[in-house]
């Protein structure tokens, strides 16, 4: 039997429900989801293999009006991505009106000449009237090859959309050894669940503000448990009050839900403490970025 395989991008806006797709699709946790926009901030391959083929989705950043140096470099990654794949997953959410933000897309995508395919994301919270209105406006727009509705939260529909991507993989290499779930080391992941976790509890412009750095990770042969030791960046003072909470709750909590996902991704015991710093308008510093991943040479 010919072994087949071949790359795919997902691209759309922020928040339309890559990350969770991608999820989905791999029955693990890779890529950390959040109903804040712009969570996703690295490109993310997930890959996915089966005894015959191999397909390896790259999850990128949403694609936004930039407004700080990380979202340039956040935007840039996604349609780096054009240049690396076979194919592209065009997300979009069924319970939201086409915009400008799609329309852009759209014309990058038709630039790029790949084979794209609509998927229509969160058919679970629409009518099924109101779906066939999204096609039809969607494909006076576009030529797609396929036009899919999914549910990402709810796994609907996800099959068909897998098996049409299997139809139409090349004879190719297995690229990655057949364990081998992302690109990222173990490190990173880290990194993004204690990032989620911050996502979650806190709103406004704090999201936007955290970037997470791991400052050292081994095990401890006392406890017999993996030490880790993250220091959560933000920009302001008022900010790190924000994240250290009342009499330290908020970093308490943070902590505790995040070692819980670690815990289960590493499958160990583990200890995090944490740290809060603050390093003024990081976003928009070249060498801060770098520094805390969003390094311009990684894509
Ligand atoms: N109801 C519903 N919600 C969904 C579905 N898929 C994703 N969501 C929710 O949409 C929000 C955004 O999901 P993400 O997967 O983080 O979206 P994303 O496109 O990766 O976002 P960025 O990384 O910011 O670009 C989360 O709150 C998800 O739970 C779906 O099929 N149905
Ligand atoms: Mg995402």
């Amino acid at each position: 039997m010919t072994f087949k395989s071949g790359f795919v991008a997902i691209l759309g806006r922020p928040n339309v429900g890559k990350s969770t797709f991608l999820n989905q699709v791999l029955g693990q946790k890779i890529a950390i989801m959040s109903d804040k926009a712009q969570t996703t901030r690295n490109k993310i391959m997930g890959i996915y293999t089966t005894n015959s083929e191999q397909i390896v989705f790259i999850d990128t950043p949403g694609i936004h009006k930039p407004k700080t140096a990380l979202g340039d470099f956040m935007v840039e990654s996604a349609y780096s991505t054009l240049r690396e794949v076979e194919t592209v997953l065009f997300m979009v959410p069924a319970d939201e009106e086409r915009g400008k933000g799609d329309n852009m897309i759209m014309e990058r995508l038709k630039a790029a000449k790949l084979p794209v395919i609509l998927v229509i994301n969160k058919i679970d919270k629409v009518h099924p009237d109101q779906l066939l209105e999204k096609i039809e406006d969607f494909r006076s727009q576009m030529d797609f090859k396929e036009i899919v509705p999914i549910s990402a939260l709810q796994g609907n529909n996800i099959p068909t959309l897998l098996n049409l991507l299997k139809k139409n993989l090349e004879e190719g290499y297995q690229y990655f050894p057949e364990d081998q779930i992302t690109d990222h080391p173990e490190r990173f992941l880290v990194s993004e669940m204690i990032r989620e976790k911050v996502l979650l509890l806190t709103k406004q412009e704090v999201p936007h503000s955290v970037a997470v750095v791991i400052d050292s990770m081994k095990r401890n042969e006392e406890t017999d448990k993996i030490h880790i030791r993250a220091t959560i960046m933000v920009e302001r003072d008022s900010q790190k009050g924000i994240i250290i909470g009342k009499k330290g709750s908020m970093l308490k909590k943070i902590g505790q839900l995040a070692r819980r996902d670690i815990e289960i991704m590493l499958g160990d015991k583990v200890f995090l403490e944490t740290w809060v710093k603050v390093k003024k308008n990081w976003r928009d510093k070249k060498l801060d970025l770098a520094d805390f991943g969003y390094n311009k040479k990684e894509y």
